[in-house]
């Protein structure tokens, strides 16, 4: 049988399913829940929503809140509103890194990339095109950085799955260019042809997705009428050059060979995140 290993290596992606449990989640959904709570609250203070949607679920607020104004997501992603302890603690989550170790050993960066989204049904802002991540972090396609996946809810294909191509990674990066009314770089040469195989992940809540930075992959529309929310990380071997990227100034060491520990507390992080300036430039 296939190690996950070797699956990873064949395939550039590689789905763990329940990996973590509702109570590894249950913390990060709570802080994206409190943001979605102050919000809606600071709205109604400002007299532009009437109600607060305070009985919707997670699924469905966000998305009642800004109907009611008549606004959308101004970002793809939130950043600095999810900064916290249980962001952190998921980050760096035994259970989380204990996958990573197998792929690329035992001691482990995390890159500073974080993001929670809140993909709305039918958006274009969060309809991801065929990409991969290395057209977007310039000088990283000769290292191998991993990005952590995790589905806050359900994910069918009704909702706004990724699709992934299997084994494009073993291509290399290709030639991007800027479209008009596209908000990403795409490639140059389409990445598919009629008879390209698309693998579509359907996920569970606690499946965990990790994928490499040259696979090429998409996010679909959401077709729903609720959100899908879900959470992404970088990751990559301690030591490997991040090259000015904007999340650089909070890197940190996550796993260590030598003591099995992670060797980065939350004050260390929170300390290493006032200090640094982008924090300013991110929602
Ligand atoms: O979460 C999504 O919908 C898109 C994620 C993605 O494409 C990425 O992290 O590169």
């Amino acid at each position: 049988m296939e190690t996950n290993s070797e699956k990873f290596a064949e395939h550039g992606y590689l789905v763990v399913q329940s990996a973590l449990s509702e109570s590894d989640l249950a913390p990060l959904i709570a802080v994206v829940s409190a943001v979605v709570d102050a919000r809606a609250t600071e709205l109604y203070k400002e007299g532009v929503i009437s109600d607060t949607y305070k009985e919707m679920s997670f699924e469905h607020r966000w998305h009642a809140v800004l109907k009611a104004c008549g606004r959308e997501n101004e970002v793809f992603g939130w950043h600095t509103l999810v900064f916290s302890e249980a962001l952190f603690n998921l980050i760096t989550h035994q259970k989380v890194l204990d996958v990573l170790e197998h792929l690329i050993g035992s001691d482990i960066q995390f890159n500073g990339d974080f993001w929670v989204r809140p993909k709305l049904p039918n958006e274009k802002l969060t309809t991801l095109p065929w990409h991969q991540d290395s057209a977007y972090m310039p000088d990283t396609e000769n290292d191998t950085h991993l990005t952590v996946w995790l589905p806050l809810v359900g994910v069918k294909l009704k909702n706004g799955p990724l699709q992934f191509l299997s084994g494009s990674h073993k291509s290399g990066l290709q030639t991007y260019h800027r479209v008009p009314d596209e908000a990403f770089a795409v490639p140059v040469l389409p990445p598919t042809s009629s008879d390209t195989d698309i693998d579509t992940l359907e996920m569970k809540k606690g499946d965990l997705l990790v994928f490499n930075n040259l696979v090429f992959h998409r996010s679909l529309v959401n077709h729903s009428d609720s959100i899908r929310w879900s959470t992404d990380f970088r990751f990559s071997r301690t030591g490997t050059a991040l090259n000015g990227l904007w999340h650089e100034a909070i890197a940190c060491p996550v796993r260590e060979h030598e003591s099995e520990q992670c060797p980065t507390s939350w004050q260390t992080w929170r300390a290493q995140w006032e200090t640094s300036s982008h924090k300013d430039r991110f929602v």
